[in-house]
């Protein structure tokens, strides 16, 4: 059956939707710390199963609390259009990244249930566990598990800074479901989520439609030296942790920049310890973030920096250890669900062109277990994993109806 002519969101009630889930980890700058399985994360969950619930659908948990909000199809035992992201944020994060899409979603099925059109196939929205990676590295875990690239029970052991294990942490928000990780398969999985980037905004282009994510390699550096007093010890007697690890960060900044454009490095977070303003540090950690879009250059640059941290560490007297945290290769999506999404932008006279993704994604690892593809939304400055993101209504209303779109022409609409 043709697509219906007046397939629409209701844009006013999505936006109202992402400004009410928003409230929950509101930032005094306007943005959201709902770090995945605080008790506001847990929080949000329950809301938007309360909103699934009241949309008539049925909402499983699994066993790393990956959320599945079912509507049934003409025929259940067809394997379900999955449309979704995650609810978790950074811990300055906005109300957009990742909300955008799992809300859209909800909008998508508020939406057919409006118009009372039945699909062939079960349409599932999901809420993946632990996107972020903020808290407990790595990002992607719960769709990491559920496409098998880790084992549940290493996940499960994993600590956040403060030595709170993820598992104890999920089953006191309430959320270690019942359903057993993976061995689900969906028809298809599309995911709208903001762009992160200024692309689309600098070419006033209306939807991104992403053929590729680029791949990621994160790592964690311990630099260990020596304490002693910084007034007595000479310089040149020095093993201090903190300017080797200086110097090794602003090699991470050289070795993206010797790659530019594409290579991007980034070190979020370093600690010296044992932090006292005249005790020359005897240990310093710090995380790297590399990316590119492509895997040689991407192993290049992880190669580039283990050599020159072993330089520096020489150099310095100091010892320096470096774990691998996550490797992700590129990924290329799915071309048949790309076409849909192109066609659906074509046919609601959107602008689109086709895009590789900076970040990481659920869909990145879904990727692997089912034919997925993703589309972005413009974002006010690119500026994402700050507390001043921004999107329009409009332009969560033009994603939300590529995503309706794409998802119903996938999962078959039956005939009235
Ligand atoms: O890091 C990323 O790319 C994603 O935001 N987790
Ligand atoms: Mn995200
Ligand atoms: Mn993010």
């Amino acid at each position: 059956m043709a697509i219906h002519g007046n397939l629409a969101v209701n844009r006013d009630r999505l936006w109202d939707s992402l400004e009410e889930m928003a409230k929950i980890g509101a930032t005094a700058k306007g943005g959201c710390n709902r770090q995945t399985l605080t008790d506001l994360d847990g929080q949000g969950r329950r809301l938007f199963q309360q909103w699934c619930e009241a949309a008539g659908m049925t909402v499983s948990t699994d066993s790393m609390g990956d959320m599945f909000a079912r509507r049934e199809g003409a025929d259940p035992a067809l394997d379900p259009v999955a449309v979704g992201s995650h609810l978790d944020t950074q811990p300055t994060g906005g109300k957009y990244d990742g909300v955008l899409g799992v809300l859209a979603a909800l909008e998508l099925v508020r939406t057919l249930n409006d118009l009372e059109i039945q699909t062939e196939h079960p349409i599932e929205i999901v809420n993946w566990t632990n996107e972020e990676g903020a808290r407990f590295a790595p990002a992607m875990l719960a769709s990491g598990v559920f496409a098998g690239v880790y084992e549940e029970a290493w996940a499960k052991a994993l600590t956040d800074r403060d030595g709170l294990v993820f598992g104890e942490e999920l089953r006191r928000i309430g959320f270690e479901g019942p359903l057993p990780v993976g061995h689900r398969s969906f028809h298809a999985f599309f995911e709208l989520h903001i762009e992160q980037g200024p692309i689309l905004e600098t070419e006033g282009i209306d939807i991104g439609i992403v053929t590729h994510a680029q791949g990621l390699c994160w790592l964690d550096v311990v630099v260990k030296g020596q304490d002693s007093h910084a007034g007595t010890t000479p310089m040149p007697r020095r093993q201090d942790a903190m300017v080797a690890a200086a110097r090794m960060i602003s090699a991470i900044e050289d070795i993206a920049q010797e790659r530019a454009p594409d290579a991007v490095g980034t070190v979020g977070y370093v600690s010296a310890a044992p932090g006292s303003r005249n005790v020359i540090p005897g240990q310093a950690d710090f995380t790297v973030d590399l990316r590119h879009p492509k895997q040689d250059a991407l192993d290049a640059m992880r190669g580039a920096f283990e050599q020159r941290v072993s330089e520096i560490a020489a150099a310095n007297g100091v010892v320096a250890e470096i774990a691998p945290v996550e490797a992700h290769e590129p990924v290329a999506f799915d071309e048949a669900c790309l076409a849909r999404l192109r066609s659906a932008a074509e046919a609601l006279g959107l602008s689109h062109r086709d895009m590789i993704s900076g970040a990481g994604h659920d869909a990145c690892h879904i990727a692997s277990v089912a034919p997925t593809a993703m589309i972005f939304c413009p974002c006010v400055d690119g500026l994402s994993h700050n507390e001043a993101e921004a999107i329009t209504p409009d332009w969560a209303a033009a994603g939300a109806n590529v995503l309706l779109r794409a998802a119903v022409e996938t999962a078959g609409i039956v005939d009235r």
